[in-house]
């Protein structure tokens, strides 16, 4: 086992994985920029070290100054929580070559992951069903038409370096598809360094639904179910929820195995996030993500299992503490992103936080690095913590729900909590009745 533990990471997620680390006996280093200094996870650390002024580029993705922070430190591994240098192949190749443990899938696995051309023909020959369409990166205008009329309008290009919704263009009928390819190949030369694109079926009104995997590297690959994402406004994750309001028990263990399965013979370690559209009782393939989310909670709820514990235990070299059969899914977890901005406008609301009080109970947990009084500096993301909470099923978990929403307060900024307490009482939310465009709609409506 690590005897200290690096966490290259800052907030809610910090603090995360800090606690893991404290109930793993696992000393901790935290990195920080100088607009850092007050926050939660700086003051529980054993260590901590100031890596450089507020932009993250010179702080929180400056891996030289990452790097010599372990090696002052003599920390053995490095966590590096979600977005930042989490999905960074170069990092990883970096650490391994100063000993010094990613926790995380190999740089080989990441940077596979992040061509999506690749990460999609790769899931293709591992057996999970993947979206119709070009076989790679489509090179003119005549190879888009006929892929286009193989597969039937409207198309989507996507950018193979994108992912997360940059770089897309739908073409709805034979017309637009010149538009779009040329579009769609200078945005992503201009923004990526890198033009390829490729061609999918464009599914109208899919559910956003991932599946959790976990590899050992060495051959075992286990799922831990699957989340629903499907409410996101401009790609950003706003409400999730485990199980999927849209599965059946047949269905979940139908594509979890064949997730795993596929974990298993790609040999991938730490773990996994694979992504799938899900329309009319099919699963689409669109991306892998090689880190922990945001919304892993939801997970750990209905499965009782430490993500964060398994991540180390796996890259310590202890493999996975369960098999697939001792994975037994339990009620129903939902959670709620509360960002720092306008419910309405979702325009950034940094500033103090006069006071902070948030909910307890059964079933409830609140992860989140800010306090009463903490400045919320106005560089990073917005996400100030995350409320997820638990029940026997999903009826009581909204109910739970409302009642925590109820008692959370955060005075002195403005913050999204407004939103998920009108999103509680909806009654498509109450059904479980949305898809990918339902929340962009419901907020154009401006009800
Ligand atoms: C799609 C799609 C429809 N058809 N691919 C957006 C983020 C990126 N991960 C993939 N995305 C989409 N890919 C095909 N073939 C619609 C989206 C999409 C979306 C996906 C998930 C959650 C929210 C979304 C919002 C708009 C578009």
């Amino acid at each position: 086992m690590f005897q200290k533990i690096l966490i290259a990471n800052r907030g809610e997620i910090a603090l995360r994985v800090l606690r893991a680390c404290k109930e793993l006996g696992i000393q901790t280093v935290v990195v920080h920029s100088t607009a850092d200094s007050d926050a939660m996870h700086v003051r529980l650390a054993d260590e901590s070290v100031c890596i450089g002024p507020p932009p993250s580029r010179e702080s929180y993705l400056n891996i030289h100054q990452i790097v010599a922070a372990c090696e002052i430190t003599g920390a053995d591994a490095v966590h590096p929580g979600y977005g930042f240098l989490s999905e960074n192949a170069k990092f990883a190749d970096i650490l391994a070559a100063h000993n010094i443990t990613f926790i995380g899938p190999s740089g080989d696995h990441i940077r596979i992951m992040g061509d999506k051309i690749e990460a999609k023909r790769t899931a293709k020959r591992l057996g999970i069903p993947v979206v119709p369409g070009s076989d790679g990166a489509i090179s003119d205008d005549k190879e888009a038409k006929r892929v286009a009329a193989e597969i039937g309008y409207p198309v989507i290009i996507k950018a193979s370096a994108g992912g997360g919704g940059r770089g897309m263009k739908v073409a709805h009928t034979e017309a637009d598809l010149e538009v779009a390819l040329q579009t769609a190949k200078s945005e992503a030369g201009a923004a990526f360094g890198d033009d390829a694109v490729y061609i999918e079926k464009y599914l109208e009104k899919p559910r956003h639904i991932e599946v959790q995997v976990f590899g050992d590297g060495a051959g075992r690959g286990v799922h831990f179910g699957e989340r629903d994402c499907s409410l996101q406004r401009r790609h950003q994750k706003v409400w999730e929820e485990a199980n999927s309001p849209a599965l059946n028990a047949e269905e979940r263990s139908r594509i979890g195995d064949i997730c795993a399965k596929a974990i298993a013979d790609l040999g991938y370690s730490g773990a996994g996030t694979i992504e799938f559209l899900y329309e009319n009782g099919e699963f689409y393939f669109i991306e892998m993500n090689t880190r922990l989310q945001v919304e892993h909670p939801v997970t750990e709820a209905i499965t009782g299992i430490d993500l964060v514990h398994e991540q180390i235990r796996v890259a310590s070299g202890g493999g996975l503490s369960v098999r697939q059969e001792d994975i037994k899914f339990t009620g129903h977890a939902i959670e709620c992103r509360i960002n720092a901005e306008d419910p309405r406008t979702f325009t950034p609301s940094p500033g103090t936080i006069t006071h902070f009080h948030t909910p307890g109970g059964l079933g409830i947990r609140v992860d989140s690095g800010v306090y009463s009084g903490y400045k919320i500096p106005p560089y990073y993301d917005s996400l100030i913590g995350k409320l997820i909470v638990h029940g026997r099923n999903r009826v009581e978990c909204m109910m739970r729900l409302r009642r925590a929403l109820d008692e959370f307060v955060v005075d002195g900024i403005k913050t999204t909590l407004p939103l998920f307490r009108d999103l509680v009482g909806n009654p498509d939310i109450a059904n479980g009745d949305y898809d990918i465009h339902w929340l962009e709609k419901y907020l154009a409506k401006g009800e």
